[in-house]
């Protein structure tokens, strides 16, 4: 029997040779690891309470991508933070301005095969290179830091088959978007997309990149492709051709299901507001008016992408209604982009130039006016997430928002006919890693004021008696547990600052409800927590007393995140959800805990943890326990 590639890749990651079972708990090797500004800072304050000298991975990277606003000292702060505890430890460190983390891992340092931990939900981007590239809560990555393996449990390997060719103004955006109306948000949870055939050895691995991207919209462990001649070719240009290795599933390999996808049948796509899984067929959306179009994101930020959108507005001026603003993924592609025209070309356009680094994406800067229709080349539109709560998010194609940005409305594309100049690649690519610094072990730790150290959590008691402070509904997201956005992001490293702000966007009162309670629970529907790796959604909460949360069901890097820092995720069913309401006292009995039972008043639950999970639990979270 032959095995998949992420069977081939896990196989030379443990220890023990035989691959564990479906569901079965592991642990894998892990070979690097990346962090970026917004969660690396707690990700190394937990790395630094555990006492090494050298982190002991084979490399580490942190990076400053989505913190780079600077309305203030702190963000500042955060940066010189960072790069002395990379300094110190032995982490490479790449400046802010150098480009999104997912972005830059591509280009510089990912390589076929390799394993990679990032705190980052979108880590997954480097599956784009063959690399087995998962994200997780800041802690496991602090533990992976520290050489210890990442646990994880064997999930389902899911064959992506794409066969024919995508036709105009289509393209790998709309085959993501395709695969989400599918499988929808949650359909991804313990599940591996390995992608194959004629239709994903065509794909170059900026189009790879972006459908690897977004398996982080479905819940996906992880996606992945196969290492290529297409790979090849994307590293010999990135003068790394000797990171190469070929890496194939075998002929017979077995998977758990295939989801066959012919792409000429797939149609130009568009998520619409406030999930990435509301995806509709463009053309419903004809007629509708735009105020403003973003092209960028560690989604579509490629040079590739830069140059398609330049190809259609070459010579063109953008709608006199858009603001129109493209965010380059990297200092290389924003130097190339400059060498090209492509940027001169974008400039004449109308285009505003951001930074190359995160920025609208995680609403630092140019929040859309009150109201408005903004259409965008990024991953997530949540409510709120641009920083203004009335506007209206609708994720796109690099091709499909440069013709928007052009009509100023969504327009049929039978009627129109725009040229796509056919993209080459350009025979050399601009590599200069100058701006990401290697340790010297020599600096001190900096710690500005606004860094602060991480509370300290009790164990848990075995019977509680607490009131439910919430109740939601399915699908709540990180953004809505704890926002970011150009006001609030400045305090990832200060959690009593940040702790003003959580459900901030819908529920303003949840701090002082919090306080008021000492202790209490939350009740909600499916997926709670998808999206985010951040941490802080579950280290907030619990700081305003969370003890237990009961949910339909948990997306994967919250509910970890939550064991982590010693709040309980308890499943619960349907039947228990619709009985229990907001403000009604309810009785936890954790006493069988041991034995995977909790008591909910009368009701018996049956839990899913492991023992390891049930022991950090008890202790209160994982920090407690190491
Ligand atoms: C995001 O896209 O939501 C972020 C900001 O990149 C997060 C990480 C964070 O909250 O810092 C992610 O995707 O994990
Ligand atoms: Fe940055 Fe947005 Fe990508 Fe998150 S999704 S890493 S905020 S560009």
């Amino acid at each position: 029997m032959g095995y998949t590639l992420t069977e081939k890749i896990i196989y030379s990651h443990i220890k023990d040779k035989t691959l564990p079972k479906k569901n079965e708990e592991f642990y894998l090797d892990i070979d690097y690891t990346l962090t970026q500004d917004a969660t690396g800072t707690l990700v190394y304050l937990e790395f630094m309470s555990m006492g090494l000298e050298t982190v002991r991975t084979k490399l580490s990277l942190s990076f400053v991508d989505h913190n780079t606003l600077q309305t203030g000292f702190e963000n500042a702060d955060d940066h010189l933070f960072l790069e002395t505890v990379a300094d110190k430890y032995g982490i490479l460190f790449s400046k802010a301005g150098n480009g999104i983390c997912h972005q830059v891992m591509l280009e510089r340092f990912t390589k076929p095969g390799i394993t990679l931990l990032g705190s980052d939900s979108h880590t997954p981007t480097s599956g784009a290179l063959g690399a087995l590239a998962i994200g997780a809560g800041g802690l496991d990555v602090a533990v992976a830091l520290s050489g210890k393996p990442f646990k994880m449990k064997m999930p389902e390997i899911v064959n992506i088959k794409l066969t024919g060719k995508l036709k105009k103004y289509v393209s790998a955006k709309d085959i993501v978007l395709e695969v989400i109306k599918r499988v929808g948000t949650k359909g991804g949870l313990n599940k591996i997309f390995e992608y194959s055939g004629d239709g994903a050895s065509a794909l170059s691995v900026f189009e790879r990149a972006t459908i690897c991207n977004m398996g982080a919209e479905m819940g996906l462990t992880s996606s992945i492709f196969e290492s290529d001649t297409k790979t090849l070719e994307f590293l010999k240009l990135e003068k790394r051709s000797e990171d190469y290795i070929e890496l194939k599933a075998d002929e017979d390999a077995i998977y758990d299901s295939i989801i066959n996808i012919n792409l000429e049948e797939v149609e130009p796509l568009v998520a619409c507001p406030y999930s990435p899984g509301n995806v509709k067929p463009l053309k419903e959306l004809i007629g509708l008016k735009v105020d403003q179009v973003l092209i960028g994101s560690c989604t579509n930020s490629s040079y590739k992408d830069m140059a398609t959108v330049a190809s259609i507005l070459k010579g063109k001026k953008v709608s006199s209604d858009v603001s129109f603003g493209i965010n380059p993924g990297s200092r290389q592609v924003l130097k190339m982009m400059s060498d090209s025209g492509v940027l001169s070309t974008l400039i004449s356009a109308g285009a505003r130039i951001l930074e190359s680094s995160c920025g609208p994406c995680i609403g630092m800067g140019q929040a859309p006016r009150t109201d408005s229709v903004s259409f965008r080349t990024y991953n997530r539109n949540f409510l709120g997430r641009s920083s203004t709560l009335s506007a209206k998010v609708y994720i796109v194609s690099p091709i499909i928002a440069s013709i928007i940005a052009l009509y100023g409305e969504v327009v049929d594309l039978d009627k129109i006919d725009i040229n796509l100049d056919e993209f080459t690649t350009p025979s050399t690519f601009d590599i200069d890693d100058s701006m990401i610094l290697a340790p010297s072990f020599k600096k001190d730790v900096i710690m500005g004021p606004n860094i602060t150290p991480i509370p300290k959590f009790d164990k848990l008691e075995k019977k509680l008696n607490l009131p439910i402070i919430l109740k939601l509904k399915d699908d709540i997201s990180t953004d809505d547990i704890m926002p970011a956005g150009a006001k609030i992001l400045p305090f990832r490293s200060n959690i009593e600052k940040l702790s003003d702000f959580s459900f901030y966007n819908f529920f303003k009162g949840f701090k002082a409800k919090a306080l008021e309670n000492k202790n209490s629970v939350i009740l909600a529907g499916l997926n709670y927590g998808q999206g985010s790796s951040r941490e802080h959604a579950s280290i907030i909460p619990r700081y305003l007393g969370i003890r237990a949360i009961l949910a339909l069901s948990f997306s994967r890097i919250h509910r970890q995140n939550l064991i982590n820092f010693g709040i309980v995720p308890i499943e619960i069913s349907a039947n228990l959800y619709e009985s229990l309401n907001e403000d009604e006292l309810i009785n936890l009995d954790f006493s069988n805990l041991d034995k995977n039972i909790v008591y909910i008043n009368d009701d018996e639950v049956k839990t899913s943890f492991t023992q390891n999970e049930i022991d950090i639990l008890k202790e209160g979270g994982l920090l407690n326990t190491i």
